[in-house]
């Protein structure tokens, strides 16, 4: 099995792991983590090392049940570190988030995944993890709306996204998500950065990338390809207005196609920005 690891536990500031859900999950690990070692750290136009500061530890693909990541999640911040989970799914976010109250979560993605209750037995059969029964209906596709049932919205603001239906446009309006379409980000670059860094200023921010937020141009690697995504330069620009403290990531929805690297690499490169905004 591959790994992202490059320091001892005690050492890294970051700490990732895999979450055990999905039937390509560790297929997805592998594919990732082998470019992972490819993408450079150093950035020629910012003439700067996006690693200068960061040291990741990998604990790789976690055995025990999925359950169990929102203890994890919370036990890698209280330490002081920086959360990177890699899923297959959007499923695993959250119980990522699960015992985390004070952030501000910003979401990168086509979907809304605020689908109410729904479920499709061609994403079940994706996604849940086999032998393993999940109850209440929980899927990739209805994640978020699970989340703000649960926290509320008014803390989320969702970047990207540019597939969902009426239902779950009025379910976040109704619950204050704030949220920026591709074509918003596209059109008012500036006005969307500004809503950005005032969202996160002063804050714990948690980044959730599903991978297909991206234009399916240069993100063909993924379930649902939408079109009109956004592109990596848009993509670093918002992420350059970050403001306040990263406690934690995740990289959903990366599923590999044979003998074609582009979306990895991209995928690699989008997390290794996130992560140069680690304070430490
Ligand atoms: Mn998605």
């Amino acid at each position: 099995m591959k790994s992202l690891t490059e320091y001892p536990e005690n050492e890294a500031n970051v700490i990732s792991f895999t979450a055990p859900i999905g039937k390509r999950a560790s297929e997805m690990q592998d594919s990732f983590s082998d470019v992972w070692w490819a993408v450079e750290t150093f950035d020629p136009d910012k003439k700067k090392n996006l690693f200068q500061n960061i040291k990741v530890h990998d604990f790789g693909m976690l055995s025990e049940p999925v359950e169990t990541i929102g203890k994890k999640v919370k036990s890698i911040i209280e330490s002081h570190k920086v959360s990177f989970m890699l899923s297959y799914g959007h499923l695993a976010t959250l119980y990522a988030l699960k015992e985390l109250n004070d952030i501000k979560l910003v979401v990168f993605d086509a979907h809304a995944d605020c689908n109410l209750g729904y479920i499709d037995e061609r994403i079940e059969d994706q996604d849940f993890r086999e032998g393993q029964k999940l109850s209440e209906n929980l899927n990739d596709s209805n994640w978020l709306y699970n989340y703000v049932k649960e926290k509320g919205g008014g803390k989320v603001l969702a970047i990207g996204f540019r597939s969902f239906n009426e239902a779950e446009m009025d379910f976040m309006n109704k619950n204050k998500i704030g949220y920026i379409t591709s074509t918003d980000l596209k059109k008012r670059p500036e006005v969307v950065r500004s809503v950005l860094w005032n969202f996160t200023q002063g804050s714990n921010v948690y980044i959730s990338l599903d991978i297909d937020v991206f234009d399916p141009s240069i993100a063909p690697a993924v379930h649902f390809p939408e079109p009109n995504g956004i592109f990596f330069d848009q993509f670093q620009q918002v992420i350059g207005d970050l403001n306040g403290q990263l406690v934690g990531l995740d990289l959903c929805c990366l599923s590999p196609i044979a003998g074609n690297k582009v979306t990895e690499f991209l995928a690699a490169r989008a997390v290794k920005e996130i992560l140069s905004k680690v304070k430490v």
